[in-house]
């Protein structure tokens, strides 16, 4: 069977998780990740090198990096999640791509120091600048989401929703004044009316 390896508080696992269960893939979890388990250790070393969370071993087939297992779980259950025409499939690539450069890095700080209390003594001009970073980041997922509503590509859920939709999580879990952006409100909305996204959306915690 499938083993994930990952703490289920961790975003990047969780995105793991819920593309697992909408797919119908079946996997025994293991608590990986601090300040659960620590992943410096040989053991976990051996499979990722980074010491992060999530891996996967699919019948001594190891795999880290949350969306090359997205992508590649898409690929063994033969999902429509990662489209398989062209144009459809680099817009999913386009919007998870642009999930893990450019969104992810905007709230990094923040939400190390908000949430994490890493630093312990956070510089408040970075604080201050990874909101306002992540704030124009927000903006440009509105305007986008003002054209295509409840799905980010096709019309139709995608793993690109599963990696945006928890991206939105995060934000609304992160205190601080934020502007109205409706339309990521109605896709968010979208998501958590889907079973499978129950338990990865409901708890504001990081
Ligand atoms: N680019 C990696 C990032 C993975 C990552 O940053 N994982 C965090 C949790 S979200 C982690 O393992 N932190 C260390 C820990 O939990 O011990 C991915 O997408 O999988």
């Amino acid at each position: 069977m499938l083993r994930v390896l990952g703490r289920t508080t961790s975003i990047n696992v969780r995105k793991v998780l819920w593309a697992a269960d909408e797919m119908g893939v079946v996997y025994e979890r293991e608590d990986w990740g601090n300040p659960i388990r620590d992943p410096n250790v040989p053991e976990f070393l051996a499979l990722n090198p980074n010491a992060l969370v999530p891996v996967i071993v699919d019948d001594g087939f190891v795999l880290w990096e949350s969306h090359a297992i997205l992508r590649y779980m898409a690929g063994r259950a033969g999902s429509d999640l990662l489209p398989a025409e062209a144009r459809e499939r680099g817009l999913v690539d386009q919007w998870m791509s642009w999930q893990a450069s450019d969104l992810n890095p905007a709230w990094s700080y923040v939400v190390g120091a908000r949430l994490r209390n890493n630093p312990p003594n956070p510089d408040e001009a970075r604080i201050e600048a990874s909101i306002t970073a992540w704030t124009r980041k927000m903006h440009i997922l509105e305007r986008h989401l003002e054209k295509t509503g409840d799905f980010v590509a096709n019309g139709r859920f995608s793993l690109a929703d599963i990696v945006l939709g928890l991206s939105t999580h995060r934000w609304l879990s992160v205190a601080f004044d934020k502007p109205e952006l409706p339309a990521v409100e109605t896709h968010y909305k979208a998501m958590t009316s889907r079973p499978a996204a129950a338990a990865y959306l409901s708890e504001r915690t990081p």
